[in-house]
Parts: structure tokens; C-alpha cells; sequence
């Protein structure tokens, strides 16, 4: 039976917008994934990153899937690596990161793999587009609403890039 996941993506590196649009079409090419929704993308400040990190273009997509969170992570591995992710330290700047952030209310915690993704409502920069196609998301944990986790000064570190909209596909 497939599964509802939520994948972030993200990337402060290269041609920003470029790289985001790469990675939403080779995520619509990994078999078992039916893309549902995309959010729109935003301008966001860096969290948690090294002194100057330039700023990220950050969007989150909404699908279906088939397999199983493992194979899963696997395909968002290869993505990262086809779009020249290099391993330079968590910190450092990288063309293209894709989290793996809900899959179904599924609670996963392997040496490999942590979901729900363990910073998700620390983050205004996942929250802010994922409840943008999801308002009514709640935390599989904790049963409470995502929106419950946007503060006002989250809220002012994430700003829509351009003149971008969710869609649906
Ligand atoms: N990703 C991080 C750490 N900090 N900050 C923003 N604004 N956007 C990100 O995608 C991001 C971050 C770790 O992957
Ligand atoms: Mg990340
Ligand atoms: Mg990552």
C-alpha cells in the first residue's frame, strides 16, 4: 500500500533554482513515486550553518510511495550525488539536500535514517511550505498540528522567492 511521504528539499550552492528543478523532475522519475503537490519555493535564511553560509532556496514536495523508507533514502542518496553533493561537513554549503520528512505516521529510527525528521519543527523553512500544501499536517509523534510550531520569528526568516505557487500534479 503506498504511503504519503514529505520530502524537503534544499540548496544554497550553484544555480539554486536550477538544481531545486533538477531534483523535483529525477524525484518524479524514481519508481514507486507518484508526486501529489509541490510547494512554492522560498528564500531562506541559513539555520544552523557556518559564519556567511549564503542563502537557501528551500521547497518541499508531497508524494505517494510504494517501497520502503530505506529504498527510498537510497533514491534521495543518488539524487544528491547526481547533482554534485560533495560530503564537506554538515555545516558547509551544498548544491542540493533532500530530507526525508514524514513517511505515512510512521515513527523510524535507524543508525541510517531518523523520521519524522528530527529538526522538522525546529525548522520555519520546511513547516512554512510544507503547511502551505498541507495546512492541516500534524506531527506523527506528538499528534499536534505543524502549525502549531511556526513562531512569528520563524516566520520572518522565510520569504516566497519570486513570484512562486504551490501546484498540484
Ligand atoms: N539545511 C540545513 C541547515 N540549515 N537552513 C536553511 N535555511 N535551509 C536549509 O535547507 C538548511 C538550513 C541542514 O540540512
Ligand atoms: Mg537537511
Ligand atoms: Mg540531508
Amino acid at each position: 500500500m503506498a504511503e504519503i511521504i514529505y520530502i524537503g528539499l534544499g540548496s544554497n550552492l550553484g544555480d539554486r533554482e536550477r538544481l531545486l528543478k533538477t531534483a523535483v523532475h529525477r524525484l518524479e522519475q524514481v519508481e514507486g513515486l507518484e508526486l501529489i503537490a509541490l510547494s512554492a519555493i522560498y528564500n531562506t535564511r541559513p539555520q544552523d550553518m557556518s559564519d556567511n553560509s549564503p542563502e537557501f532556496l528551500n521547497q518541499v514536495a508531497k508524494a505517494d510511495y510504494e517501497y520502503t523508507p530505506g529504498e527510498l533514502l537510497r533514491a534521495l542518496e543518488d539524487i544528491e550525488q547526481e547533482l554534485g553533493r560533495e560530503e564537506k561537513g554538515q555545516k558547509q554549503p551544498r548544491t542540493i539536500d533532500l530530507d526525508l520528512l514524514l513517511f505515512g505516521d510512521r515513527e523510524i529510527n535507524t543508525d541510517s535514517l531518523i523520521v519524522p525528521h528530527p529538526q522538522l519543527l525546529k525548522r520555519a523553512f520546511v513547516l512554512i511550505p510544507l503547511l502551505q500544501i498541507d495546512p492541516d499536517a500534524v506531527h506523527p509523534k506528538s499528534g499536534k498540528p505543524l502549525s502549531d510550531f511556526v513562531t512569528t520569528s520563524g516566520q520572518s526568516t522565510v520569504k516566497l522567492y519570486k513570484d512562486h505557487v504551490a501546484r498540484e500534479i
